[in-house]
């Protein structure tokens, strides 16, 4: 099966899988009796939680459901230290995944897929990988991941910078010593909200750039508890079949719901909020009222609960005034969860730089220069995100049907059916791409929920000696209307946010993400199998 440099004929699989994270483990795992091969550019398993070991970096989703359902025994037997696990825990969970299903003997480590391209004669894709020998494959199933394609801005002399810098998923395997230095953090999203307290607490100085707050709630992370372990353990079944029906394939262990926000007082607004912070749930917090997510007023309530928590907490009134979102909705970014944020903000060796005030000017020699003077740094860390959702699979550089790219495809918009096929790109899916649910659901469930669809279709092909499927631009229009006609009705729309593309200079803007609920999703996309593919072209 293994190529060689020498081969003349690119060696010739079943399918080729591109990443070794959670959802590519799981394609590998599936299709165990086929000629499968995995490509993944980092020298070990685990994904987003192999790449992402930045201080603090951790999961806000409970890992006794953000986890594998697949086995039974996995689940039973492996143990959590934590109600949110750090990025350790994480990768060591990927790697006994690895392990005790044989997948690693089928992953190339350290090879980086930079070509794809169609070939219509042989209906076969041809990959060639950094520095190997290509191989071919009928099918491509690319688990490149929502979040995996690094923003690293092109700041003004970034170049002539003399000191260390560390993009936060790029990490140092064996971490970055703050101790002494000036320490420089520029971003304030989920990434930097996590590393910030960590990394004040070990710098001589630390400089927060922020170019816009974020709204964050506590984590309240805690050792995980024996009897809540217990408790999911015995309820599995019945748990992760509730989640595969649940609008953001999660289980909700206690849902608060009291309506409309409007359906009560000032106080009693205020009481129902403290009640639902103080019940530690996390993301759900967002879910408190029904018009959180559809009624700016409504909305603005809840913000205003949080930026009065922020005034309770930071001490200096023009920094916790700065640290306030005012711009945009809560939870129309991605709402973050902190272990100490805000406190950080009170330290005396904490400084906030406020860049909608005094914006970057340029990079020098021995740090940044903002508007208004110099901050000489050590070191400075990039908290800036990622070319999220898309920036994956632009970047493998794919070239389908009559010489068409990816890149010209999706120039003004990235289409595809059903968050999975492109059309004139044959027999290459995604997974958690660009029209599923992916980010807004509790992504290792939606994984191996698409990677099942997936790899019962590309075995169905197989029975049924077809070599080739498409989809049309007809159902890509289809698919893309009814996500703009869900996402017209959300506040997304109101922030400058990945989830539109914002962040990415250029980039055209596009709520990327299937609102409609991940059980709305998969009964759309089970009805297609069940239609015999409709809106796909089987030849
Ligand atoms: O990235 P982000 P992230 N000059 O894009 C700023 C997931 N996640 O890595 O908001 C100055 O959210 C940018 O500013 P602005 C989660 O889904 C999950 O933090 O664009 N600043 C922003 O403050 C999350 O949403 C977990 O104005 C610049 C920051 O950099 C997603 O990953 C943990 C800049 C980027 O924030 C991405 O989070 C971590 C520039 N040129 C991440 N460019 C957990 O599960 C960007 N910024 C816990």
């Amino acid at each position: 099966m293994a190529s060689t440099a020498s081969s003349a004929q690119p060696v010739d699989h079943d399918v080729v899988v591109i990443g070794a994270g959670f959802t590519g483990m799981y394609a590998l795992h599936t299709l165990r009796d086929l000629d499968v091969v995995c490509f993944e550019a980092g020298d070990g398993v685990g994904g987003t939680w192999y790449w992402n070991r930045y201080p603090g970096a951790r999961v806000d989703i409970e890992s006794m459901q953000y986890s594998y359902s697949f086995d039974d025994d996995l689940q039973q037997e492996w143990r959590w230290p934590e109600y949110f696990s750090p990025q350790a825990d994480l990768e060591a969970y990927a790697n006994h995944v690895a392990d005790r299903f044989g997948l690693r003997e089928r992953i190339r480590f350290s090879t980086r897929v930079d070509g794809l391209r169609f070939d219509e004669a042989t209906d076969r894709w041809h990959v060639s990988v950094a520095g190997g020998a290509p191989v071919t494959a009928r099918s491509v199933i690319a688990a490149t991941g929502a979040l995996n394609a690094r923003n690293v801005p092109d700041f003004p002399g970034f170049e002539r910078y003399q000191g260390e810098w560390h993009h936060t998923s790029a990490w140092p395997r064996d971490g970055v010593d703050f101790t002494g230095k000036r320490v420089g953090v520029i971003g304030t999203g989920s990434t930097g909200i996590q590393s910030i307290p960590v990394i004040a607490a070990a710098a001589d100085h630390l400089t927060v750039f922020q170019r816009t707050p974020a709204y964050t709630l506590p984590a309240f992370n805690r050792p995980l508890d024996e009897a809540h372990e217990q408790d999911w353990k015995t309820n599995y079944r019945q748990r992760r079949a509730e989640m595969r029906t649940n609008t953001a394939a999660s289980y909700r262990t206690s849902e608060v719901n009291h309506g409309s926000v409007f359906d009560h007082t000032p106080e009693q607004q205020r009481e129902i909020l403290e009640q639902a912070w103080s019940m530690r749930n996390g993301l759900l917090f967002l879910t408190t009222f029904t018009d959180t997510m559809t009624s700016l007023e409504a909305n603005e309530v809840v913000a205003e609960f949080i930026r009065q928590k922020i005034r309770e907490t930071v001490t200096d009134p023009v920094v916790a005034e700065r640290l306030s979102p005012r711009t945009y909705p809560v939870g129309s970014k991605r709402i973050c969860m902190d272990t100490g944020y805000y406190e950080t903000f009170n330290r005396p060796n904490v400084e906030l730089v406020d860049l909608r005030e005094t914006p970057i000017v340029a990079f020098t020699e021995h740090g940044i220069r903002t508007a208004d003077r110099d901050h000489d740094l050590d070191v400075v860390v990039l908290a800036t995100g990622f070319d999220g959702v898309t920036g994956s699979f632009l970047r493998l550089d794919v070239t389908g049907v009559d010489g068409i790219t990816l890149r010209e495809k999706w120039q003004h918009r990235a289409t595809n059916y059903l968050g999975l096929m492109v059309a004139g790109f044959p027999n290459l899916f995604m997974i958690h791409g660009p029209g599923s649910p992916g980010v807004l659901s509790q992504m290792i469930s939606s994984g191996e929920w698409q990677v099942e669809w997936v790899t019962r279709l590309i075995r169905e092909l197989r029975e049924r000696g077809i070599s080739r499927i498409d989809t049309t631009p007809e159902a890509e229009q289809g698919w893309g209307a009814e996500m703009d006609e869900m996402a017209e009705h959300t506040l997304y729309q109101y922030a400058d946010s990945w989830y539109v593309g914002a962040n990415i200079p250029g980039k055209p803007r596009q709520f990327m993400i299937y609102i409609g609920g991940f059980d709305r999703y998969t009964s759309r996309c089970e009805q297609v199998a069940q239609d015999g593919y409709e809106g796909f072209v089987l030849t």
